[in-house]
């Protein structure tokens, strides 16, 4: 299998208001703390961490409709495309840690810069496409995706701070995994534009190798281009991710979601990954916190070329006695 790139950026995104619980902004230090940057040592790449962007204040930001903190989403995700375009331009595997899911916005567009016909994968318990006018929370970490999407353009209002992009990416272009918890707004949009999703009543249905299977034909069979996982951890059962913003019982096994990162690392084209709504401090203990974080960290090194089977780059032969 080919290797798109022959070196990782960590791009930590520290940034909650794309809904109304704080706490997520601390994913990015609490995931480096479960040991990141170590166990990608041991994978074949060097590793450049950038640390952490700085999201300004905006004293006044005045809700759109029922949407809170506009200006301050549409701003924090025009600084995180920046980011993003800049470690893809130099030539990284660029992984982005969040941060609630709204950063999807502005880290999918910055990639799209760099890579205009990229596909995008999204993993999560949700569809987070709803519009402005569909969304029963107002919230913008449930809306990332519409912004993107040149097929509801029509449908989007302009919302204040996002006059920077505009939408790029094609309905056929995305697909789902994991979800169980789709708004009726969202699901009529899942459906009139045709996107391919697989349910995680799809995954008990046909199991998680075939959907892999029919995900990356869908992307890749036309052509071979780069690779945008979108990787929110509540996609995993709470029993595994219990320190996330949003859970919904009935998610991904360790071994489904581990599954999944291992075929995307197969494919030799993930470009761009983000974790996000790690929020370790709505965990009831610290051993659920423990068990979110360091889940984070086993699915990006898995994305990264970690197997199961055992890796061979500390020992490329069996040693021999002297
Ligand atoms: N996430 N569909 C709900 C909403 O408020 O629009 C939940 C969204 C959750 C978003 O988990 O990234
Ligand atoms: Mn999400
Ligand atoms: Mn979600
Ligand atoms: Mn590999």
């Amino acid at each position: 299998q080919q290797n798109r790139s022959h070196s990782v950026a960590i791009l930590g995104a520290p940034f909650s208001k794309g809904q109304k619980r704080r706490g997520v902004e601390h994913g990015p230090k609490a995931i480096r703390d479960a040991g990141l940057v170590e166990r990608l040592s041991n994978l074949d790449y060097p590793v450049h961490d950038f640390g952490d962007l700085t999201f300004k204040h905006l004293e006044k930001d005045e809700h759109f409709m029922h949407v809170p903190f506009p200006r301050t989403v549409g701003r924090a995700n025009k600084l995180l495309s920046g980011a993003v375009s800049g470690a893809v331009g130099a030539g990284h595997t660029c992984i982005m840690l969040g941060g609630d899911h709204s950063l999807a916005i502005g880290s999918v567009e910055g990639h799209a810069q760099q890579c205009p016909d990229l596909c995008l994968i999204w993993v999560d318990a949700h569809a987070d496409i709803n519009t402005p006018l569909t969304s029963p929370s107002g919230n913008l970490h449930g809306q990332s995706v519409a912004f993107l999407l040149k097929d509801l353009q029509n449908k989007m209002p302009e919302v204040p701070g996002f006059s920077w992009m505009k939408p790029f990416l094609s309905a056929r272009d995305l697909v789902y995994i994991g979800l169980r918890d789709v708004d009726p707004g969202e699901h009529i949009i899942l459906k009139t534009l045709g996107i391919q999703y697989f349910s995680m009543r799809d995954i008990d249905r046909m199991g998680i190798q075939r959907v892999m299977e029919v995900t990356l034909d869908h992307l890749l069979a036309r052509k071979q281009r780069p690779i945008h996982l979108s990787f929110d951890i509540d996609a995993f059962d709470p029993s595994l991710a219990p320190a996330t913003g949003t859970p919904v019982n009935g998610g991904l096994t360790y071994r489904e979601g581990i599954y999944v990162t291992e075929e995307i690392h197969n494919t030799g084209l993930l470009s761009v990954m983000d974790v996000v709504e790690v929020n370790p401090t709505l965990g009831a203990t610290p051993e659920a916190v423990e068990a979110t974080t360091s889940l984070a960290v086993d699915v990006i090194a898995s994305a990264l070329g970690q197997t199961r089977e055992g890796a061979h780059v500390a020992f490329p032969k069996i040693p021999e006695p002297k």
